[in-house]
C-alpha cells in the first residue's frame, strides 16, 4: 500500500496541476506543422442577420458566425475595444463591454484563443480612429492636455484588459494588436499623422500600461502593418519600412500585417502582390527576430470572388510559417460589410472545405 500511494501521489499531483499549452506553445505548433489556426473578428456577438447585443446578458450558449458553418467555434476570436476609452458601455461596433468580458471568458473556458485589438479617438480632436489629424506629438508631451488625454484613455483601456478574467479573477491570456495598420495614412497614428519615433513611443507606453495593470497571466503583443510602399516597391524595401516602425523586440511577440482583397476575381491579383510582398517581409523579420508570424487581418468584403477561401486565402496560409489568419467581421447593421459567409452564401460551402483544409 505503501509503495502504491508513493507511485500513485506524482501522478496525482501531475493531474492537478495538468495545465492547457500556452497560446505560445500553440500558436508555434500551427506555426511549425504549417496549419494556422483560424481566427474571426466578433465572432460571437453577431453575423449578418442575428446578434447579441441586447442587454442584459442571457446564460445561454453563444452562437456564432463559425459555428453556423462548421458546428464549431473557432479557435481563435477577436474582440474590439474601442470606445472603453470613453466609459461608453458599448464598444465602437455597439458590443457591449460585458458581453465581451462574457465571451471572452468562455472562449477560454472552451479552449480557445482571445485577441483584442483598439481603435480609441483621436487625442486632438477627439473624433474617431480615422480622422488622422496629427495628434501625437502633441499627446506624447506631458503637460498638454492631449497628454492628459492620452494618459486616460490608456488607463480606461489598461483596466478593461485587466477586468478579463477567468472565474477565479484570473488574468485570461490574450493576443494584443496594438496600433495596426501604421503604414497606411488613415489612423492618427499612421504615417501620415506621426513619426516612427512617436509611434514607437506610443506603443511603448501603451504595452508598459497593461503591463503594470495586470499580475501574472500570459499576454502576446502583435505588431501589424498595412501596406508597404513608402520605399521603391521591392522587397527590400518592403521590409525596411517593416523595420522602420517595428516597436522592439522585447515588446513585440507576433509580427504580422493587415491586408485585403477589394473587388472580386479583378482584384485577385494585386491582393496576391501585396500578400506576398508583406508576408515576406514579416517571415524575413520574424525569422531574424525570433517571433512568430500571422495575417493580423484580411479578407473579401462579400466574398463576391469565387471560391476566395480555398483558392486565394488558403495557399497564403500554407506559403509562410503563420500561426493564426484573423478574418474581419460579419457586420449586422452595414450592408454587404462581411468576411465570412452566411448559410446559403455561394462561398459557404468553399469555406467549409477551407477549415478543414488550413
Ligand atoms: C472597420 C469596419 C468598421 C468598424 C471598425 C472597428 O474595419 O469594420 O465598421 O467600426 O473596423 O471594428
Amino acid at each position: 500500500m505503501k509503495y502504491f500511494k508513493l507511485f500513485l501521489l506524482p501522478l496525482l499531483l501531475a493531474a492537478c496541476t495538468a495545465t492547457q499549452p500556452t497560446y505560445r506553445e500553440r500558436l508555434t505548433k500551427a506555426a511549425e506543422t504549417n496549419h494556422p489556426i483560424f481566427s474571426h473578428q466578433d465572432d460571437v456577438c453577431y453575423g449578418t442577420d442575428w446578434d447579441r447585443l441586447q442587454l442584459p446578458l442571457t446564460g445561454d450558449e453563444s452562437e456564432s458566425c463559425v459555428k453556423k458553418l462548421t458546428g464549431s467555434f473557432p479557435q481563435m476570436m477577436g474582440f474590439e475595444l474601442g470606445g472603453v476609452e470613453q466609459l461608453w458601455e458599448r464598444n465602437l461596433d455597439s458590443v457591449p463591454f460585458d458581453l465581451i468580458r462574457q465571451e471572452a471568458r468562455r472562449q477560454v473556458e472552451r479552449g480557445g484563443i482571445v485577441t483584442i485589438s483598439f481603435h480609441p479617438r483621436n487625442v486632438l480632436t477627439l473624433n474617431d480612429s480615422w480622422d488622422p489629424t496629427p495628434c501625437l506629438s502633441l499627446g506624447l508631451q506631458p503637460g498638454t492636455p492631449q497628454h492628459d488625454t492620452l494618459n486616460v484613455y490608456l488607463d480606461r483601456m489598461a483596466a478593461f484588459v485587466a477586468s478579463l478574467t477567468d472565474s477565479e479573477g484570473r488574468p485570461l491570456p490574450l493576443v494584443i494588436r496594438l496600433w495596426h495598420e501604421c503604414t497606411g495614412d488613415w489612423f492618427w497614428w499612421g504615417k501620415a499623422s506621426c513619426t516612427p519615433d512617436e509611434y514607437r513611443t506610443l506603443w511603448r507606453m501603451t504595452h508598459d500600461r497593461i503591463e503594470a495593470a495586470i499580475e501574472g497571466g500570459e499576454r502576446l503583443y502583435v505588431y501589424s502593418p498595412d501596406k508597404l510602399e513608402a520605399y521603391e516597391a521591392t522587397e527590400l524595401g518592403a521590409l525596411q519600412e517593416m523595420i522602420d516602425w517595428y516597436p522592439g523586440d522585447d515588446i513585440v511577440d507576433i509580427i504580422g500585417t493587415d491586408f485585403y482583397h477589394f473587388g472580386a476575381e479583378d482584384g485577385e491579383e494585386n491582393y496576391l502582390y501585396r500578400a506576398h510582398r508583406q508576408l515576406t517581409a514579416c517571415t524575413t523579420l520574424a525569422r531574424e527576430r525570433g517571433k512568430l508570424v500571422c495575417i493580423a487581418e484580411t479578407g473579401n468584403e462579400g466574398i463576391p470572388t469565387d471560391r476566395w477561401f480555398t483558392r486565394v486565402l488558403l495557399p497564403l496560409c500554407h506559403e509562410y510559417p503563420i500561426a493564426y489568419v484573423h478574418v474581419w467581421r460579419n457586420a449586422l447593421t452595414i450592408p454587404g460589410h462581411f468576411y465570412l459567409p452566411y448559410p446559403g452564401h455561394k462561398n459557404a460551402d468553399d469555406f467549409v472545405e477551407f477549415t478543414k483544409q488550413l
